[in-house]
Formats: structure tokens, C-alpha cells, sequence
């Protein structure tokens, strides 16, 4: 047996607004939600799965027009075509509070409830799949818990929109930990919510398979299904099968070595070569950022939006790669170690030192920060939001980011004060 695990469509996401920028390719970039949909569509029917799961957020959100529900109504209607059933349970985007209209489901598309955990069983496969979606955006229950026990004689799937045993900065969804999935003798966890592709556990299989396509810029690197091979009732083999059409990805180049302009635009060109092969036939969208204390520094900075502008051609050059953004993030060499040695930044390093180094300390800033989420949209603590990674404001790793920014902040202005 083998089952196409899916999460997280998000069927006509706007994708992060990029289609704002000067020269952007709008078109394939505001459809890439839909063709990375036919791919899990076009995957399940060449590679002849049993089943298709589908663990939340298959839309966006509410529809803006019947048109959204009807692309996907045609999808799962190829999958019946082919005989091959789906099963469906809603997540945080697409609650049934949020999603106002509807329409009929061909015949091999089971949703499941949103008010209980419900069991589909599927005699031919010998197979149970449990699940319950969400009724409305904000779910703070563990719907886990209440799961039935496997019934021994079936494999089961245990479908789940959750964010898992959370995170720091990162709400609680169908909050759940991964001992609560285990106690139920299932024999694989199709979670979603978590855009990120994950492995949590093999014993039994607790994955997620991450979005099917990236929606802006943090959302580097493939993205697609998991494709989990079933013999004499036990996983054998679970794959990653990337589904993309746009493929986002950092290019961060480090110029500290780099003697002038023309060097660094020919170090970002083998690095766009590098993104073409990368993503294959897909689109590649590069968030390009210039690091470094660097000869070439006052040369970038005489003209940074000539430098901008020299990057995107480089780009268009290196065929089907988009600069999305070019950030310059450079400084003068020498000038920074100079001021390294001054009293008050010894006393404000040694203090970030401490700080990183224990992270009690830390934690009262965390709860600054936690203060400063609680004002944000609802949506945008949801991870719903585009423009600002949410997710991670006040996490560790965040923090120490901070205050290492913090010191070559405080660095460079310092320097560029005495120049
Ligand atoms: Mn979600």
C-alpha cells in the first residue's frame, strides 16, 4: 500500500505580496499554489498511491471567489477519475468558521468532522484514518487525546493539524505531545501546520510533510509530499517528493574578501548558477544579501541601487532566477576592529557575552517580547502573516541573533560617527 501524505495547500495564497515588486513574474508566482496542487494530483496518479491524505489548510483562507473551490473540486475529481480516494481534515486557515461557502465532493473525498475525532475505514486497504478538523481558527485543545485506540486488525493513520508540543513563539495549535500520539498504537501520524518538512519520530512514523509550495521568502528550500510505502502492515520507506514550481532560497554572499564591485557581481552570478541548477525547471526567487567587512565596500555603497540593479540583471541572465530582494549588509574592514578595543563596547560585548551564555538571563527579555506579540493581528501570530517571521520573535535563536546584530550595530555606527 502506499499513501500520498499532504499538508498545508494553501490553494490561492497571495505568496507574500511579492507580486508588489518591479519586474516580478506575477503570473507564475500568483499561480504556483495551484500548479504545486496538479503535481501532488499529477504524483499520486503516476506513482498509483492507494490514498491521498490531506492534514489541514488546504486553502488560505476564505475563498475570494468560487472559482478557488471549484480548482479544487477539479483536482480531487481527477483523483476520483483514477480511483484513487481522499482524505481531508481542515486546519487553521480553513476552519469551518473561516471557509463560508462549500461545494459537493466527488465520491473518493471523505472530509472529516470538526466536531469529533471521526473514523474513515477503508475495507480494500485494510486501513483506518482518524481525524478531526478544526471548527474554528483558534483550536487550544489537544483533539489528539481524544483519538480512539487503533483497532489492531487495521493499519492506522492518525491525520492531525497541530503545532505539535509548541514552540517559543509559536501558539499553540492543537497542542499535543508526541507521547499522546504514541499511546494510540497508530502506525503513522500525517501531521500538519508546520510549513517546514519534519521527521519527529519512526517508531511509529510522526511526520510532517511541510507545504507543498514555499509562500515567501523564509520558506527556503524544497517543498512538497511524503509519499510512505506500506508491506504486510509496517512502513517500509518514506519519501520527500518535492512539488514546487517556485523555489525560494538565501543567497548570502560574504565579500569580506573581495576586492571590488566587479568581483562581488561575478561571485553572485556562480551563486545564481549554483539556485539554477538547484531548482530545475522551477522558478527561483533569491533573497540576495551582501555580508562582510569588505574591500569593496564604499564602491557598493557609492551606488547601492546601481549595485541593486547590476544583481538583477545578473539574474535575469542566469534564466528563470528572480532577485526578489537585494539587501546590502557590508562595512569598511579595519574600521570595526578599531573600535573593538573602546571601553564602552568592551563593557557592552562582555555583557552580551554573559547574556548568550546563560540563557536565564535571557528569558525577562523573552517576556518583553512576549508582550509585544500579544499586540500583534491574530492572523500574524498565526504564522498567517507574510511580511514578518511571527514564528520566531523571542525564540533563543532569535535572541542571540539579536544581540550579536545589536554589537556590530553598535559597531558600525561608531564607526561611520568618526569618519
Ligand atoms: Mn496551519
Amino acid at each position: 500500500m502506499r499513501i500520498l501524505h499532504a499538508a498545508d495547500l494553501h490553494i490561492d495564497s497571495p505568496l507574500g505580496g511579492l507580486s508588489a515588486y518591479e519586474g516580478a513574474p506575477v503570473d507564475e508566482i500568483r499561480g504556483a499554489t495551484r500548479r504545486a496542487t496538479e503535481h501532488l494530483v499529477d504524483t499520486a496518479i503516476a506513482q498509483e498511491v492507494d490514498v491521498v491524505v490531506v492534514a489541514g489548510d488546504v486553502f488560505d483562507g476564505d475563498w475570494r471567489d468560487y472559482s478557488t473551490g471549484l480548482f479544487w473540486i477539479g483536482q480531487l475529481a481527477r483523483l476520483n477519475d483514477a480511483g484513487i480516494p481522499v482524505v481531508v481534515i481542515t486546519g487553521n486557515h480553513d476552519a469551518a468558521s473561516i471557509v463560508s461557502q462549500s461545494l459537493t465532493l466527488p465520491p473518493n473525498t471523505a472530509l472529516l468532522s470538526n466536531a469529533h475525532p471521526e473514523v474513515l475505514v477503508i475495507d480494500d486497504l485494510d486501513l483506518a484514518v482518524v481525524g478531526q478538523g478544526y471548527a474554528s481558527r483558534v483550536v487550544t485543545d489537544d483533539l489528539a487525546a481524544a483519538y480512539p485506540p487503533a483497532d489492531p486488525g487495521l493499519f492506522t493513520i492518525g491525520l492531525l493539524h497541530t503545532s505539535l508540543d509548541g514552540r517559543p513563539g509559536h501558539d499553540a495549535y492543537a497542542p499535543t505531545t508526541v507521547e499522546t500520539l504514541r499511546s494510540k498504537g497508530y502506525k503513522y501520524w500525517g501531521l500538519g501546520h508546520v510549513h517546514q518538512r519534519e521527521v519527529i519520530a519512526t517508531d511509529p512514523w510522526i511526520v510532517f510533510p511541510g507545504n507543498v509550495q514555499g509562500r515567501h521568502s523564509r520558506e527556503t528550500g524544497p517543498k512538497g509530499a511524503t509519499l510512505v510505502t506500506v508491506e504486510s502492515g509496517q512502513v517500509v520507506d518514506v519519501d520527500a517528493i518535492p512539488l514546487d514550481v517556485v523555489r525560494f532560497t538565501t543567497c548570502e554572499v560574504d565579500a569580506s574578501d573581495m576586492r571590488d564591485r566587479d568581483e562581488v557581481v561575478g561571485t553572485v552570478a556562480q551563486r545564481f548558477a549554483e539556485i539554477r541548477v538547484e531548482a530545475g525547471s522551477r522558478l527561483a526567487v533569491a533573497r540576495v544579501k551582501l555580508v562582510g567587512a569588505s574591500p569593496a565596500h564604499e564602491e557598493l555603497w557609492r551606488d547601492p541601487h546601481g549595485f541593486e540593479a547590476e544583481v538583477r540583471s545578473v539574474a535575469q541572465q542566469a534564466d528563470r532566477v528572480w532577485a526578489e530582494k537585494v539587501t546590502l549588509a557590508t562595512s569598511r574592514p579595519g574600521d570595526r576592529d578599531r573600535f573593538r578595543d573602546d571601553e564602552a563596547v568592551t563593557a557592552i560585548s562582555a555583557r552580551i557575552t554573559q547574556l548568550r551564555g546563560t540563557p536565564g538571563l535571557l528569558a525577562e527579555y523573552a517576556g518583553e517580547l512576549d508582550a509585544l506579540r500579544t499586540k500583534l493581528a491574530a492572523d500574524a501570530r498565526s504564522g498567517g502573516h507574510d511580511a514578518v517571521d511571527t514564528l520566531r520573535i523571542g525564540t533563543p535563536e532569535h535572541l542571540a541573533e539579536c544581540l550579536d546584530a545589536s554589537r556590530e550595530l553598535i559597531i558600525a555606527l561608531l564607526a561611520d560617527g568618526a569618519t
